[in-house]
């Protein structure tokens, strides 16, 4: 009751806020961003009354399908459609039309027409759409060009000159029935599927030469995404920025056990989220028994929050995008700058570089000058509330360069409550091009007061030079 009271009043402030700011719109709501980026969700028949409390863009499940309105021809059945958009209209979210011309999901009745009628058909469902909806804010225009060719394509242009005539007849269309809104394409299977997405990106790019295109829909469902590395992830999402569009996360879902899911979206959501050329995410369903898949839900039907979920909330606690930790959670990537690191006994930095990565493509860098049993700090301080978790992990490099003798010592730690009392991971040691993972154990602290952590290193009694050493990925663990 409360949220829904809370959800009301916050989408108030945002309507009135939109009419001030006019196009520049940040999603200011109760969900779980607030950033220029939006993390939305599905609506089916009726808005679930926790949508508001996580999740701050629409796109209907299935109520703005061909299919779903026009099951019977020229009977319109607006119902579902018009839930989802009426409720993020009201409430200050993006909305997105999905979608006008795909393989599945179409009516049934339109594969006995002739060529002349299923063209004549297909104009008008986008031009009643165009009319009804032209306020959304996005537009799936063709949905799995390369998986669901309509069987009515050689009616609306066919494969023609470019190989993909009735696409670009598709966009052409939408372009100007719905002339406010962004117009994108969608299509699975290509987060873990580097030659599917240049087949994507070939049709892509016929469309944008042609004007007709604005962003990139890529769906991410668990059958592409509980197994893809993250190295195939960033190349499919380089290949996918190179055409300058911005890049729509359009159907997120991971499955597996509590402990499963957890690790997925632990390892793979920041990898989307944080990409600078992905603008926004949407999650494929959330409440137990309500999802597409068994298994993807983040939320149980007794109303509890998966593990997965309880991290979402934290790690997107005050991070709308790769900036970094913040009172309320630690979390660092580096992917963008420093992010309130400092450095102690060192000779330079530190500096997000590019020359060492364990997640994404950056990590923060110090160089250190080497000598017997001299300690060098990476760190941050602040006040640090880790309530709910009971680990704090990092990943450790060092540089090729450097004399590091009979190793590198080096530890994680936290400093906390009033007399900044030390716990730390225990000893480890790196050579040369050495990479460690570092877990400490934060359960007997006082998780309410953390006051420092960072990495210290220390010298070996026979090193010398100077070596760079590199942090990545610190993170909380429960
Ligand atoms: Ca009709
Ligand atoms: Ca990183």
């Amino acid at each position: 009751m409360f949220a829904k009271k809370l959800t009301k009043l916050v989408g108030t402030i945002a309507l009135a806020g939109m009419l001030i700011t006019s196009l520049s719109v940040d999603y200011a709501q109760a969900s779980l961003v607030s950033g220029s980026k939006f993390l939305g969700n599905i609506i089916a028949g009726s808005v679930p009354s926790s949508f508001g409390t996580y999740w701050n863009q629409v796109t209907p499940e299935n109520g703005t399908k061909w299919g779903s309105v026009e099951g019977a021809r020229n009977s319109m059945n607006w119902g579902q459609a018009d839930t989802s958009y009426n409720y993020a209209k009201s409430n200050g979210m993006p909305f997105k039309f999905h979608t006008l011309v795909w393989g599945s999901q179409e009516p049934s009745w339109v594969g006995s027409l002739s060529a002349a009628d299923q063209k004549a058909e297909v104009t008008q469902w986008i031009q009643l759409a165009g009319q009804r909806y032209g306020g959304s804010e996005y537009v799936d225009v063709v949905n799995e060009p390369l998986h669901a060719k309509p069987d009515y394509r050689n009616a609306i242009g066919g494969d023609g000159a470019t190989g993909w005539d009735w696409i670009v007849w598709s966009f052409q269309q939408a372009r100007a029935a719905f002339p406010n809104s962004k117009l994108l394409i969608n299509e699975y299977g290509i987060i873990n599927d580097p030659n599917l997405a240049d087949q994507y990106v070939n049709i892509i790019n016929i469309l944008k030469s042609r004007g007709l295109v604005d962003g990139i829909g890529i769906q991410c469902h668990q059958f592409s995404m509980d197994t893809v590395s993250v190295s195939t992830m960033n190349t499919v999402l380089g290949k996918l920025s190179a055409t300058g569009l911005p890049i729509y996360v359009s159907e997120l879902d991971m499955t597996g056990d509590d402990a499963t899911q957890l690790a997925r979206y632990q390892q793979k959501f920041p990898v989307l989220w944080e990409n600078p050329n992905v603008k926004g995410i949407t999650l494929w369903g959330y409440i137990q028994g309500q999802t597409w898949i068994n298994g993807t839900h983040l939320l149980n039907s007794n109303g509890t929050e998966r593990p997965a979920l309880q991290w979402l909330k934290t790690y997107l606690s005050g991070n709308n995008g790769g900036s970094g930790g913040t009172t309320a959670s630690i979390y660092h990537d580096f992917e963008s700058g420093t992010e309130g690191w400092a450095g102690g006994t060192i000779s330079g930095g530190p500096w997000s570089t590019t020359a060492w990565a364990s997640k994404n493509t950056h990590s923060l860098q110090v160089d250190i000058p080497m000598a017997s049993g001299s300690a060098h700090y990476m760190y941050k301080t602040g006040t640090f509330n880790v309530t709910g978790f009971n680990q704090l992990r990092a990943t450790v490099h060092g540089s090729t360069w450097g004399g590091y003798g009979s190793g590198l010592g080096v530890k994680l730690y936290v400093k906390y409550g009033s007399n900044y009392a030390w716990k730390d991971s225990g000893w480890a040691t790196i050579g040369a091009n050495g990479t460690i993972n570092l877990t400490l154990d934060l359960t007997g602290i006082d998780k309410t007061n953390i006051k420092e952590y960072g990495i210290q290193f220390i010298d070996a009694s026979n090193s010398s030079g100077t070596a760079s050493v590199y942090v990545d990925n610190v993170y909380l663990w429960n």
